[in-house]
């Protein structure tokens, strides 16, 4: 993880590291801890009074009991004028406009609160899609010789090692594969940031969240940055009425894309642990 300054730092040499190098790159002291500190406080005020959301690769918490040390507050445009703030960072929109085309979307936008005592996620990636374990539902060839997307991670309190900092494989992005039990994960590093810092990392990454083993929270906004292109052309289904869409057979629905459950509106979905091959990294 190679670290930067917002005010002299070479942009070729940050995207670099994101591609060739580690993967991760991490600017100190871009957000004023004004702004963190509101969104913490956004963030812990719906984590503490909602119910437990979706969220992803955590077959050991759910296994030991402790899912609910794992909480994700989803629609953060939507809870406060800060999550916009945030996000609209020039630092932020120099480098995706150069990575990923000066037209990029935000494909999703959260936190991840660890409470003391939660299990990690198993190690995995973020792109092309989280589910890339399902091999056969993607295209032949395809590979990381370009950004199909990039990860930010803005961290809302400290992130340690003992914390729960996001775990991740240096260099794992250059061969695009899903992390399985026949990997290698000997050079696992965290990426320690504190409130203020903005991290960025390559969503072909193998990465997780660590546990925490601290005695305080561990909050980070995590965010999905994608290129204009993952818009379809033609908006197929807002044409079509419920009668069609039931009585589509399966490979019509495949093809309006109504059998994949994405863009999904996470923040009402009861789901609590719906991805992942289930398998504790070691
Ligand atoms: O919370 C974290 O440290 C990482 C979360 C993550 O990678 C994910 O949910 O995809
Ligand atoms: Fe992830």
């Amino acid at each position: 993880m190679k670290k930067f300054s917002k005010d002299n730092y070479e942009t070729d040499e940050a995207l670099d590291e994101l591609m060739q190098g580690s993967g991760v790159i991490v600017f100190s002291d871009v957000f004023s801890l004004e702004d963190i500190n509101l969104a913490r406080e956004i963030v812990n005020h719906f984590a503490d009074t909602q119910d437990q959301k979706e969220s992803h690769f955590n077959a050991e918490a759910e296994a030991s009991g402790k899912i609910q040390l794992q909480q994700r507050v989803w629609n953060l445009f939507g809870k406060g004028d800060v999550f916009s703030k945030l996000i609209s960072d020039d630092l932020i929109f120099i480098l995706m406009s150069k990575l990923l085309g000066n037209e990029f979307f935000c494909g999703s936008y959260c936190a991840s609160r660890l409470l003391p005592g939660s299990p990690g996620q198993e190690l995995h990636l973020d792109y092309p899609y989280w589910d890339f374990y399902k091999t056969e539902t993607f295209p032949m060839g395809l590979n990381s010789s370009f950004a199909q997307n990039c990860q930010a991670t803005i961290p809302l309190d400290i992130c340690s090692e003992k914390s729960g900092a996001t775990a991740y494989i240096p260099g794992s992005q250059k061969k695009l594969h899903y992390p399985n039990q026949n990997d290698d994960f000997s050079n696992k590093q965290q990426m320690i940031a504190e409130p203020g810092d903005l991290v960025f990392f390559n969503g072909n990454c193998w990465h997780g969240a660590s546990p925490n083993n601290s005695d305080h929270q561990r909050a980070a906004l995590l965010i999905e940055f994608l290129p204009k292109y993952i818009k379809p052309v033609e908006d197929l289904v807002t044409y079509l009425n419920d009668e069609f869409k039931k009585n589509a057979d399966d490979r019509v629905r495949q093809l309006l894309g109504l059998n994949y459950e994405y863009p999904k509106i996470m923040d009402v979905s009861t789901k609590q642990n719906n991805i992942g091959i289930g398998y504790k990294a070691k």
